[in-house]
């Protein structure tokens, strides 16, 4: 297939690369830690049907991330966007009796839509229709195939194009019906011959395990690294990255007659978005991302097929991929047949942006799968939003107003209670770190929600009311405590509930430039006039 110079280029290329992965010291993984650039992206969603709660669940677990690298002073490049070829979308948009891109063109607008509704702060929205993609698609597979990675050949074998994936024939299984579906996703595969191109990713696995050997932060939760190894040491076929079936995709050059493979097209997605071919683009400099969130179902195409297509063009792997599990909705998978998909725009109406964002990123611990249902949205809001940070504002605040001029009260001496509770909102930012940087979102907001418990007893406990009669100094101190505490939980809640927490911070006179973590250590000024307290959030009581 190659000439014998090309060949031993190749090898010695593949030596090279090796020895470099390999000889990667291993720094234990921390998002932003001594970086200046941070570059973050979801996964880029398939334009065959609306945006539904598991879209908007890793877009809002990203942005939680992009938010809280800002609030560190990090330079963040944060992306999101639309998968838009590929035969499921070819097939919705003829379902629809729309032209394709008529069809990803309204799609798309609904997914940004989503984005926009659910605050989303992407940098970038990337739509692989769009030509600076497919410029960056067609270099990329030039660069492989100048690197000796590609070859031409037929296709014949399992394809699910619910998946899009090609399946080997022990990964499906005939169901009752008749129907041979592939085993991991249940979604039916139909036998396909075809000419194809193909990916030399078998020559990869040693590359790819020594890769994951000396990164083991690669691949996140340590079960999805476990699956991807005994995949990757199970053995890697080539991989056909053409289709000569259909035409709705990116035609590779010099060779009109196929289109790549969605998943090599699509996963380019995060190149394109830094500039790439242009590897002078200003934007060039976020590369390598420094984490792709991913729900668990495509963890093997970040995992394998990307890096190894990166290391086989000569380009930097990304950092981490980590992969989070699915919601089902009221106990069921969310599926076309069962029509229980949930846009999560009529939440947002119905309950306001920050509930459904607290609730994604607090009720199931990332990585493991959740039931998303109406009765635990109601219970959590009530419980830790109108009881919990919501009343603790709102008993402090209008005290406050009412009975300390409505402006920061002047603190006196601190006594030792004062000093517990302070010490404990200032251990907060460390913690709340830590648990952000493992992506344990539901630890960082236990985290929070302990200080604000601790701040609800030490109300009960100093009883201001009974102050406010008897030594309003003493009064002035705890309510200064409070509003101390207060804003550091108000700052490290932006990240999740960016609206609550920009309203609390208002309410608590904090200038719009000094809601940075390292504004934390700044004073709170005393005297600062409060605008009038309104509550956050109200409790839900089911009709
Ligand atoms: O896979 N629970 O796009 P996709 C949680 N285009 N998350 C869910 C979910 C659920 N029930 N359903 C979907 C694709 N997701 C490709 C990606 S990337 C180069 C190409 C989320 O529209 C989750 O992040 O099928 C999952 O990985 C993603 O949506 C799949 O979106």
């Amino acid at each position: 297939m190659f000439k014998h110079s090309a060949k031993r280029s190749k090898k010695v290329f593949w030596l090279l690369f090796f020895k470099k992965v390999t000889s990667c010291t291993y720094v234990l993984f921390r998002l932003g830690d001594g970086l200046d650039k941070v570059y973050i992206t979801t996964p880029i969603y398939y334009v065959n049907g609306a945006p539904h709660l598991g879209h908007a669940y890793t877009s809002v677990a990203a942005d939680v991330l992009a938010r809280w690298h800002r609030l560190e002073g990090a330079d963040v490049f944060f992306l999101t966007g639309t998968d838009e070829h590929g035969q499921k979308v070819a097939a919705a948009a003829r379902l629809a009796g729309v032209e394709p891109q008529a069809f990803v063109d309204g799609v798309a607008a609904d997914f940004k839509d989503m984005a926009a509704r659910m605050a989303i702060s992407n940098d970038d929205f990337i739509r692989t229709t769009e030509p600076r993609h497919k410029a960056a698609a067609q270099a990329i597979w030039r660069r492989l195939a100048e690197a000796g990675a590609i070859y031409l050949g037929k296709y014949e074998g399992w394809y699910s194009v619910r998946d899009e994936a090609f399946y080997d024939a022990e990964e499906t299984a005939l169901r009752p019906d008749g129907v041979r579906i592939a085993v991991a996703s249940g979604a039916p595969v139909e036998w396909v011959v075809e000419p194809s191109y193909f990916f030399k990713l078998s020559a990869f696995e040693a590359p790819l395990l020594a890769f994951y050997e000396a990164n083991p932060g690669f691949i996140a939760p340590a079960a999805k690294r476990n699956e991807i190894l005994s995949f990757v040491r199970g053995g890697l076929h080539d991989l056909s990255i053409s289709r000569t079936s259909f035409t709705w995709g990116i035609p590779v050059p010099g060779d009109e007659a196929h289109v790549m493979y969605v998943w090599l097209d699509a996963l380019v997605n995060y190149l394109t978005a830094v500039g790439y071919p242009d590897e002078t683009a200003p934007r060039w400099g976020y590369w390598p991302a420094n984490l792709h969130l991913v729900g668990k179902e495509i963890i093997r195409f970040h995992a394998v097929y990307w890096p190894a297509f990166l290391m086989a063009a000569g380009l930097e792997l990304p950092k981490r991929v980590f992969s989070h599990g699915w919601w089902t909705v009221e106990g069921e998978k969310m599926s076309k047949s069962t029509g229980n998909f949930i846009d999560v725009r009529p939440l947002v109406d119905e309950f306001g942006l920050d509930v459904v964002r607290f609730f994604l990123v607090r009720e199931v611990p990332f990585g493991n799968d959740g039931d998303f249902s109406r009765k635990a949205l109601i219970a959590r809001t009530n419980a830790e939003l109108a009881n919990g940070i919501g009343n603790l504002a709102q008993r402090t605040l209008s005290f406050i107003a009412k009975n300390a001029g409505g402006v920061v009260p002047a603190r006196g001496v601190l006594t030792e209670e004062d000093h517990a509770l302070l010490e404990q909102a200032g251990a907060l930012p460390e913690k709340v770190r830590g648990a952000i940087t493992r992506l344990a979102f539901h630890e960082a907001l236990d985290e929070i929600w302990k200080v604000i418990r601790a701040a609800d007893g030490y109300i009960d406990r100093q009883a201001p009311w009974v102050l406010r009669k008897s030594d309003t100094a003493r009064m002035n101190t705890v309510l200064f405590t409070l509003v101390r505490v207060l804003r550091t939980v108000a700052v490290l809640l932006q990240p999740f509930m960016p609206e609550s927490a920009g309203k609390l911070l208002d309410q608590l006179g904090v200038a719009a430039d000094a809601r940075q973590l390292a504004a934390l250590d700044t004073p709170v000024a005393e005297g600062t006039t409060l605008p009038a307290p309104v509550g956050l959030f109200p409790r839900f009581v089911e009709a």
